[in-house]
């Protein structure tokens, strides 16, 4: 089991030369240790609950200085974990938050493990487990809508609702469990199958918002692909609006694949530029280029095959045309600025299923119908969110899908006539998968999968 006795230290922000850094202490010494650490300019010895400090960080034994420090003491239950909490703010360099950590190492704390600080933030009742969960998304949010995503996690609107899903199929387990043991006119006839089917419907609507959720919070990944010299860099640079990838006019300028961001209407779109494929190659090191995106297009969610209208569609177009397949794909055809060569008719038959796009990728035309062609195709049309989603993580998809084929399968029994024992199974089941979103049945191997993926210090 987790020790939450011990008191843990971190430095909380990230190592690296900064204005400030953070050491952060929890549990019942965090008082004790800052206290033998710190010396106020005012000389007060006692730490005021929620008010900054100014002074020093000393060694104990020689008194002397270490660094400049704020310092801040939050008394429990009012603080992140539920523990006496202090953070220790000083000069943002690894050598002073090393000695301080480790000060505070020597005095009797343990270094926290990652993400230790959350999850006694749960265990103590704080945060439920969706909330835990939406601390890292909040941290690893890379857009504005991902972000929104998270803080409507946080601020707890998914544990509610999941919560008062749990809560139908708890009033319905307990009325089946009660006419588990009673003759059958003894208990009064209740309706369960209304109440269940008003639970999927539920379940129903949550999952809907899950798909656009999802694509919120991790993005969506695009290979770029085409023959060489068509213009992908070019390309990925408009995408991102500034000058990420080297664009020559020579064939086979991009070698190896090269992943940046870019922030399509509140999207993360992860583009991935890849070397230009051509069927035959003499180059070792083209080779290899090559080889490494038809694995981009292989992991890619969707392909932007690029070509070059100015010029007729070869042999080459129509073999990367068959390696993007059946994918969701964008036919983008650059350098609209020169004269069109390419026979419409040929084009029909090519990747029949893309929408095509017109784009100059030099003279930056295009671009913006290119992105609404790639929100259109990631969320299946439906662009515009009149509320925001509140399923984003796989985690919680996967769950609310088990309630949901568990609850489904308790009314199938209940039209059966089946006993009320064999209906209660699904239902508990139902509601097992419910509380392990929000961490009411939880195993000790998920916490840790969880809380693994955090920081120290967080
Ligand atoms: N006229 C015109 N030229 C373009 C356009 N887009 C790119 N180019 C030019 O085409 C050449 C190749 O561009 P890149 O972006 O390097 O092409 P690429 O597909 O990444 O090429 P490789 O990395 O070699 O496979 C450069 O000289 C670009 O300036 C465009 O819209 N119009
Ligand atoms: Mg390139």
């Amino acid at each position: 089991m987790y020790s939450l006795d011990d008191t843990i230290a971190a430095i909380a922000t990230s190592i690296g030369q900064s204005g400030v850094g953070v050491v952060k202490l929890s549990g019942p010494e965090a008082y004790p240790i800052a206290r033998r650490l710190f010396r106020s300019a005012t000389g007060q010895t006692d730490l005021r609950p929620r008010y900054a400090h100014y002074g020093r960080i000393i060694e104990p034994d020689s008194e002397a200085p270490v660094d400049e420090a704020l310092v801040v003491y939050m008394p429990k239950p009012h603080s992140y974990t539920r523990q006496d909490v202090v953070e220790i703010q000083a000069h943002g360099g690894i050598v002073p938050l090393r000695r301080i950590l480790q000060l505070t190492l020597n005095l009797g704390a343990r270094p926290a493990e990652a993400g230790e600080m959350t999850l006694r933030a749960f265990l103590n009742g704080r945060l439920d487990l969706t909330q835990a969960e939406a601390v890292l998304d909040v941290i690893e949010a890379k857009t504005e809508a991902a972000l929104r995503v998270a803080n409507e996690q946080l601020g707890g609107r998914l544990s509610a609702q999941v919560a008062g899903v749990r809560r139908a199929l708890l009033d319905t387990l307990a009325f089946l469990e009660a006419s588990i043991d009673f003759v059958e006119d003894e208990i009064p006839a209740q309706d369960v199958v209304g109440p269940l089917a008003e639970v999927c419907d539920q379940l129903e609507k949550l999952l809907k918002t899950a798909d656009q959720g999802l694509i919120y919070r991790q993005g969506v990944r695009a290979a770029i692909v085409g023959r060489p010299n068509v213009g992908k860099s070019s390309l990925l640079n408009s995408l991102l609006r500034g000058d990420r990838a080297i664009v020559t006019a020579i064939p086979g300028t991009t070698r190896d694949t090269l992943e940046e961001t870019a922030n399509i209407a509140g999207i993360p779109l992860v583009l991935v530029d890849t070397a230009g494929i051509r069927t035959e190659t003499a180059d070792e090191v083209e080779r290899i280029g090559v080889e490494r995106s038809r694995l981009a297009l292989e992991r890619a969610d969707l392909a932007l095959m690029v070509m070059d209208g100015s010029q007729e569609l070869e042999q080459g177009d129509w073999a990367i045309g068959r390696l993007v397949g059946n994918k969701a794909a964008l036919l983008v055809i650059n350098k609209n600025d020169l004269p069109l060569a390419q026979n419409q008719d040929q084009l029909a038959d090519f990747l029949p299923n893309a929408r095509r796009v017109h784009i100059s990728a030099l003279a930056n035309e295009g671009i913006e119908a290119l992105e609404e062609a790639i929100v259109e195709l990631v969320s299946g049309g439906s662009i515009v969110l009149a509320d925001t989603p509140l399923v984003s993580n796989p985690r919680h998809k996967a769950l609310l899908q088990r309630a949901l084929g568990h609850t489904q399968a308790a009314i199938a029994a209940q039209q059966a006539e089946l006993s009320p024992d064999l209906v209660s199974i699904d239902v508990r089941a139902a509601v097992d998968a419910l509380g392990e979103i929000t961490g009411e049945t939880v195993t000790e191997d998920l916490l840790d999968t969880i809380f693994s993926k955090f920081c120290i210090g967080k």
